[in-house]
């Protein structure tokens, strides 16, 4: 009996997204996605990198299936490529493309390994945003068709789906700060990106469920833990508005709550609400809310903030806590806090965790293997965080570890290491690492 049993059905799972992993950004018909001409645009990622070649996956998805038998996973999420299926967002079908993902769903289900779908991973077809993208609404009825096009086509193989992953990163990342593609830098153009991917969502769970009857759809969001500096009303208030821009704003409309109203403030008060576009439309808060069947969403990290002149000045502190290759600090607390609140505050009935994992540039050793003893002391670290959480009574029903393999980690290219299977981006070997191992006996014990 292990020290730390998780409940029978328990699913074990590791995930990948497709432009991290698949390369073959050129081949059977595929279309340009924002991340080809983001990573292609000089300066925009370390070194240049791209997601070209990637882990090869397209064309080595049988090996690194395999990989996952050996590992015992009973559930693998990955990301369908939005260009390569619709190449220009809408309209053909390129089935060449989808293929693939037949083929992959198909291999996974012969090893007994359960495919998790996710339809949006950051690759958004360059036609839709040139067309406006995120900020445009247009946007999401095409991700819609989109998701009603793959869920009739893959539906009968392919039974868990979930549509945007991280809802902040999409729309903070690529429209505020513009260290990820498309790279736009203009705050009301970011939070109209907020909604829309927030009503494709609910858009597309209606579009899965009219396609593909029976099927299970959830979102991903990320959380992060906001915790102040001090217990000073100045420094609690920024963590206040840091919860509510990271977490709240995302959390609160797919739980029905509708946009918070002290975020709805800050935000006009800071100028940053989008001026003469009606975004938020009558109708949208309920499509947003359409009940899901499972809540997914990943966790990293925490931020320690202090007070700035206004809220949405607040200041991040760095403090002298271990951290992980990525600079983010190790705090499985937050983890166990977070799990707490989804149950306590959002009585959310299904949880499953769809990404948790650590980055560290761990060499392989003289003897040929890769002895990530960090990873291992992380992921158990966050799981015993999540078997405290069940024992309190948390429905939480899976765990998705990230990453299965090393990949492109975005605008830091090949410079962090999320794998459980080391990669060689030169020769495209794999050499399942300590950690690998370490899972395997996780999985097999259905605890620690
Ligand atoms: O690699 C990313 C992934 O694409 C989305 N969630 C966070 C991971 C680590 O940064």
């Amino acid at each position: 009996m292990p020290a730390y049993a998780f409940p029978p059905g328990f699913i074990w799972g590791a995930a990948t997204s497709a432009y991290q992993i698949e390369g073959a950004v050129d081949e059977d018909g595929r279309g340009p996605s924002i991340w080809d001409r983001f990573s292609h645009t000089p300066g925009k990622t370390r070194d240049g990198h791209t997601g070209d070649v990637a882990c090869d996956h397209y064309h080595r998805y049988q090996e690194d299936v395999a990989l996952m038998a050996d590992l015992g996973l009973q559930a693998y999420r990955f990301s369908i490529a939005w260009p390569r299926v619709l190449p220009q967002g809408r309209g053909p079908l390129n089935q060449a493309g989808l293929d693939f993902y037949r083929r992959l769903a198909d291999a996974l289900l012969e090893r007994g390994i359960t495919p998790y779908a996710t339809l949006y991973h950051w690759d958004l077809p360059v036609s839709l945003e040139d067309a406006g993208g995120w900020p445009a609404r247009d946007t999401a009825y095409a991700f819609a068709e989109y998701a009603g096009v793959v869920a009739a086509a893959l539906g009968d193989r392919i039974r868990h789906w979930i549509t945007i992953n991280e809802p902040w990163c999409v729309s903070m990342l690529g429209y505020q700060f513009g260290e990820h593609a498309p790279g736009r830098q203009d705050m009301p153009a970011a939070i109209a990106a907020s909604h829309h991917a927030l009503l494709a969502h609910g858009l597309g769970v209606q579009a899965i469920r009219a396609a593909a009857p029976g099927a299970e759809v959830g979102i991903a969001l990320n959380f992060e833990a906001a915790v102040p500096a001090s217990d000073s009303p100045a420094d609690r208030d920024a963590a206040r508005y840091r919860d509510g821009y990271y977490n709240r704003w995302f959390l609160d409309p797919v739980c029905g709550h509708g946009y918070p109203g002290d975020m709805i403030a800050d935000y006009r008060a800071a100028g940053y609400l989008p001026r003469g576009m009606h975004v938020v439309r009558p109708g949208d808060l309920s499509t947003i809310a359409t009940p899901t069947d499972f809540f997914a969403f990943n966790y990293y990290s925490r931020v320690v903030v202090a007070a700035g002149p206004q809220p949405w000045q607040l200041r991040e502190l760095r403090l002298d806590t271990p951290r992980t290759g990525m600079g983010w600090e190790i705090y499985p607390e937050g983890l166990y806090k977070i799990l707490l609140r989804l149950y306590s505050h959002y009585s959310l009935p299904r949880i499953l965790i769809s990404e948790n994992g650590v980055s560290y540039l761990d060499p392989v050793a003289a003897d040929g293997r890769v002895h990530d003893e960090r990873r291992i002391a992380f992921l158990r670290e966050h799981l015993i965080a999540c078997h405290r959480a069940i024992q309190a009574g948390v429905p939480l029903i899976g765990y998705f570890q990230w990453s299965l393999l090393d990949n492109y980690e975005w605008a830091w290219g090949y410079h962090q290491r999320f794998g459980l299977v080391h990669v060689d981006f030169a020769t495209q070997q794999r050499i399942p690492k300590d950690s690998f191992a370490w899972y395997r006996d996780v999985i097999a014990a259905n605890g620690l």
